[in-house]
């Protein structure tokens, strides 16, 4: 049998047959079980969206009314965003102890002279090649080997002169206040 370019093989009665039974074989969903798939997706979806919308927690661990929202919820990150709490970590508090850094590098201390108050921590960092220490009366680094650092923490007021045993030209003073 010869085609003309388009036309099909197949009378339109055999064609509406094969179609309508590709359709209606393997597709075998009864309009209840369809009900309950939509009304169960409807329901799924409502959750989910309430819960990312409001930070609603649906399991069971965090359903008593007493107990904090789990780690995750937007409630959490919002309360972490609250500008009132950065502000409240990132504003310096006075009285807490500060961290004072001297370098030593090229045989010195630098700075050579540094002034703080009691509880104060100073942190001496070795850039040199060689080792130093910070040693006084009442303080003894030892030997602070290059890239180490040492601290002490200064808690009675005074001047506290101090150099480096092993290079005695290395002279510096903390002072407490
Ligand atoms: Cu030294």
């Amino acid at each position: 049998m010869l085609l003309a370019a388009g036309e099909c093989p197949f009378s339109r009665r055999e064609v509406i047959s094969k179609v309508t039974v590709m359709i209606d074989a393997p597709i075998t969903i009864k309009p209840f079980s369809l009900r309950i798939m939509v009304v169960g997706g409807l329901i799924v979806f409502g959750l989910g969206f309430f819960s990312a919308r409001y930070g609603i927690d649906f399991t069971s661990a965090n359903a008593g009314p007493g107990n904090p929202p789990s780690q995750l919820s937007p409630q959490t990150l919002r309360a972490d965003a609250n500008p009132a709490r950065l502000a409240a970590g990132t504003v310096p508090d006075a009285n807490a102890p500060a961290l004072v850094h001297v370098v030593i590098r090229n045989m010195k201390f630098d700075p050579a002279a540094v002034e703080l108050k009691r509880g104060d921590v100073v942190e001496w960092k070795n850039e040199d090649i060689t080792p130093h220490t910070a040693t006084s009366a009442s303080f003894d680094s030892a030997s602070i080997d290059p890239d180490k650092s040492w601290r002490h923490t200064f808690s009675a007021s005074g001047s506290f002169s101090y150099g480096c045993t092993f290079h005695p030209d290395m002279k510096a003073v903390v002072t407490v206040k």
